[in-house]
């Protein structure tokens, strides 16, 4: 018999050692970190109102913790009120802490920020520096924004979701996934849900966020995530799109709509309407943008923006565009495709109800709109005439 035949392979087959995943050497390794952070109780800070990307993740990060022996802690700083998070959230029975300053943070060792980098996280992060809670880990896939220094940061601007990457370590053997274990199963549902959502279902999804849905598939629960997907959306959110599409202004293609005062609670309307403005010929980018009020959480300018046009970076359009605060730290930022930003109204804030409300509304609606349009280019807005 001929030996050599028998070691080649037949036709273009490729060799068995070059189809093997290869280690990338620069990934830094989380299972180390939290192998050496054993029996530690760390608290896990999700942007103020946050979507199913960081939802995913914190829920992923705290089964991942336990195998560690971590006992985690997730909050937030503002309200859970889209009603897909909502369901969300039910369906995992993760539980969410809304922060507030009279929570104690001293039990915590370290601080684990996913899906944000501190930025957009309200008060939480000073409280923490003033309780002396280190920033240990920093894991999400916006623009590095350099604001903290943590032990071990995974920030990769290039992936669709913070879900994605969640998804590579749990592919990586970070835990061992079981099909029959539930928590896993709602694990790579809430993960797949968030891959979907910050990549608008796909459309702006790379090969790694492909690659990451296609292991979920594997071990999700289809019928759990549709269940999730089909939420109705509120009488209120509803309102505030109407609202949205009656008060927009397009200028050189771009929709902008101030919709007014809105509670903490439908606060997530503002992302929706933005989207639903973008989805109108001859629109490539849409900003929309309220007053949100609510208790123990003050009063802020959100506004949220979305676009299709490739040359436009949000990240940087909303920095140029709104600048830094006192501290120096930007008022908003983004991703590919996305942004938001949170404005704190600080001592014009309260007195609701009375007729100073409406001046003041106007006033930042008209200052919005004049700091938009000079970065556009254009000299005014005017609203779209429905004829
Ligand atoms: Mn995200």
């Amino acid at each position: 018999m001929d030996e050599t035949a028998k070691e080649q392979p037949a036709g273009n087959e490729v060799p068995v050692q070059q189809v093997q995943q290869v280690q990338q050497p620069d990934r830094p390794d989380l299972a180390a970190q939290l192998e050496s952070r054993r029996g530690e109780k760390h608290v896990v800070v999700l942007q103020d109102f946050p979507d199913p990307d960081a939802i995913a993740c914190g829920f992923a990060h705290q089964i991942i913790s336990r195998i560690y022996d971590i006992q985690t802690t997730l909050v937030h700083g503002g309200r859970i009120s889209h009603q897909q998070n909502i369901a969300l959230v039910k369906l995992l029975g993760v539980e969410l802490v809304q922060y507030d300053q009279s929570m104690d943070l001293s039990p915590f060792a370290g601080a684990v920020f996913l899906d944000n980098q501190g930025t957009t996280v309200g008060s939480i992060v000073d409280a923490l520096e003033e309780s002396k809670v280190p920033p240990l880990i920093v894991i999400d896939h916006h623009e590095p924004q350099g604001r903290l220094e943590p032990l071990f940061k995974d920030i990769r601007p290039k992936i669709g979701s913070t879900s994605s990457i969640y998804a590579q370590y749990l592919q990586n053997g970070i835990i061992e996934m079981k099909t029959s274990d539930k928590s896993h199963t709602m694990m790579a549902t809430a993960l797949t849900h968030g891959i979907i959502t910050d990549t608008n279902g796909f459309v702006y999804a790379r090969d790694e966020d492909f690659q990451a849905a296609a292991y979920l598939s594997r071990y999700r629960d289809a019928d759990v995530l549709a269940q999730i997907m089909n939420q109705a959306r509120s009488k209120q959110t509803m309102k505030v799109i109407h609202k949205a599409l009656g008060s927009r202004k397009i200028v050189e293609s771009f929709s902008l709509s101030g919709v007014g005062y809105l509670r903490a609670d439908d606060r997530d309307a503002i992302p929706q309407a933005a989207d639903f403005l973008l989805s109108e010929e001859n629109v490539h980018t849409a900003i929309v943008y309220g007053i949100v009020t609510g208790e123990n959480w003050g009063e802020a300018i959100v506004g949220s923006m979305r676009t299709n046009r490739i040359t436009i970076d949000p990240d940087q359009f909303i920095k140029e565009v709104f600048g830094k605060d006192a501290s120096g730290h930007y008022f908003g930022g983004g991703k590919m495709s996305a942004g938001g930003f949170h404005v704190p109204i600080g001592f014009l804030a309260g007195s609701e109800g009375d007729e100073y409300q409406e001046r003041k509304w106007n006033l930042f609606d008209e200052k919005i709109m004049e700091k938009v349009c000079a970065k556009i280019g254009a000299k005014h807005a005017k609203k779209v005439s429905e004829s």
